[in-house]
């Protein structure tokens, strides 16, 4: 990377506060190539410090996209068969290095930024005062299956395939227990926005923030938790130890990891991802320059979604064997269930419904995603076909069937209809 002919690594020495993810973005965008680096001249200055050098190990299983910051999907196969999916392989997705915290010293800070009350609670404070609860939510990235959008038309972002999404045992306090008890009122008309920051940051300081409304917390369904344990062991360091938000039904850029402080505002989080990033352009934005993001809200609940994780895109089904079995995932944000899935190998022609498998939800609290199961006949005229799946969730919501009305420049929010190609021999 130059500056006017120069390298540009002196200039974020100097002013590390422009050494941010925000900044690369921009920069991207004027990208023009990657030097060369020419081995029989001079050695390549070498970078100073990484910020990434006490990253946590990780399951090898994993689908890399991005070391650093690490980014990786869960095992596809494995998402079609597991209705939780083992800790390390859950998915990942993190914007800066992830932090060190020592749970002895660690304190949680609550603030209600219209009158300055603040106070702070020890993870024993937490594990002990409050009644803890344990249930099955599945975390979505909103760029999950970005891949698909970006093959219509260019979009911005890490390159998502449908995997992006896993499903755990998350155990925590209630968030609306915690505030109560420690005589924050919620009723006051002034607390509009509940503030996660997390304790991982950018080099100029900068930490993940992201906001819900409070009505989110206040809703009796609404289980929003203060979370310490993912099934049944402390969180692993990638996916927030010791404590995160987990806000169930909200896209997964709202439940922040390593949770060091919530702010009771009138105000959303001023940061970069609230304001803006996670938010859904209309498809005439070609170009993130044009978006004017203060016109858009922030995206929260989620929308009925599916997906096929076997067979996966290229795999082999036997002619001779007459049948094969389509298995994936479906889920629906904001607590709603799954009611059906349909799956199609004549581009929705013909539908068949597949086999559910759930946990078992009380109404308006479906946190996580079901799994289907669809055995197909093999066509014995084609040496290829398209398996097709569609969802429809408790809300009687479907998803579209092709991109192009939902494209947006960020990539966010794909629940098109998710094919497959299959060869057959
Ligand atoms: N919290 C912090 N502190 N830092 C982050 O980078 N990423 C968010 C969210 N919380 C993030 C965060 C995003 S965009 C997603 S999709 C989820 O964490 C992913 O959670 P996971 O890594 O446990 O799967
Ligand atoms: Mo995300």
């Amino acid at each position: 990377m130059w500056g006017a002919g120069h390298s540009l690594e002196p200039f974020w020495e100097k002013f590390p506060i422009h050494y941010k993810h925000e900044v690369f973005e921009l920069l991207e965008e004027y990208r023009i190539g990657n030097l060369k680096i020419d081995k029989t001249k001079k050695k390549p200055v070498e970078e100073k410090v990484d910020f990434y050098r006490e990253e946590p190990k990780r399951s090898s299983r994993l689908k890399v996209l991005s070391q650093k910051p690490f980014n990786a999907e869960s095992p596809k196969e494995l998402s079609a068969e597991n209705l939780i999916t083992p800790s390390e392989l859950h998915f990942v997705r993190n914007h800066m290095p992830v932090p060190k915290i020592d749970p002895k010293s660690f304190k949680l800070s609550i603030m209600n930024d219209n009158n300055g009350k603040n106070i702070e609670l020890s993870l024993e404070d937490l594990e002990t005062k409050f009644e803890s609860i344990t249930i099955p939510v599945t975390i979505q990235c909103s760029g999950n299956k970005r891949k698909y959008m970006n093959e219509q038309n260019p979009v911005q972002g890490l390159q998502w395939d449908a995997n992006a999404i896993s499903t755990a045992l998350w155990t925590g306090v209630r968030l609306r227990d915690v505030l109560i008890h420690c005589g924050f009122d919620l009723n006051d008309p002034r607390i509009r926005h509940v503030i996660f920051e997390g304790l991982d940051k950018d080099p100029s300081g900068s930490v993940y923030a992201a906001s819900i409304p409070i009505e989110k917390v206040k809703d009796d369904n609404g289980e929003v938790l203060l979370a310490y344990k993912m099934n049944n062991q402390p969180i692993p360091l990638d996916n927030g130890y010791p404590l995160r938000a987990l806000v169930p039904g909200i896209i997964g850029a709202r439940s922040v990891k390593w949770l060091g402080k919530i702010i009771l505002s009138e105000e959303e989080s001023q940061s970069f991802w609230q304001l803006n990033d996670y938010k859904v352009l209309p498809p005439s934005v070609k170009n993130l320059k044009e978006a004017d993001f203060k016109k858009l809200r922030a995206i929260q609940e989620s929308p009925i979604t599916s997906a096929i994780c076997q067979p996966a895109e290229g795999n082999v089904v036997k002619r001779e064997n007459g049948k094969f079995t389509a298995k994936g995932y479906a889920f629906s944000g904001g607590g709603n269930d799954v009611l059906n899935v349909l799956v199609s190998i004549d581009n929705g022609k013909n539908w068949k419904q597949a086999a559910l498998h759930k946990f078992d939800s009380p109404l308006y609290k479906s946190w996580a995603w079901v799994l289907w199961e669809c055995e197909l006949d093999i066509p014995q005229d084609q040496d290829q076909i398209e398996v097709v799946c569609t969802a429809t969730d408790s809300n009687q919501n479907t998803q579209p069937e092709s991109i192009s009305s939902i494209w947006n420049a960020r990539g966010l929010l794909n629940n098109a209809w998710h094919k497959v190609k299959v060869k057959i021999e």
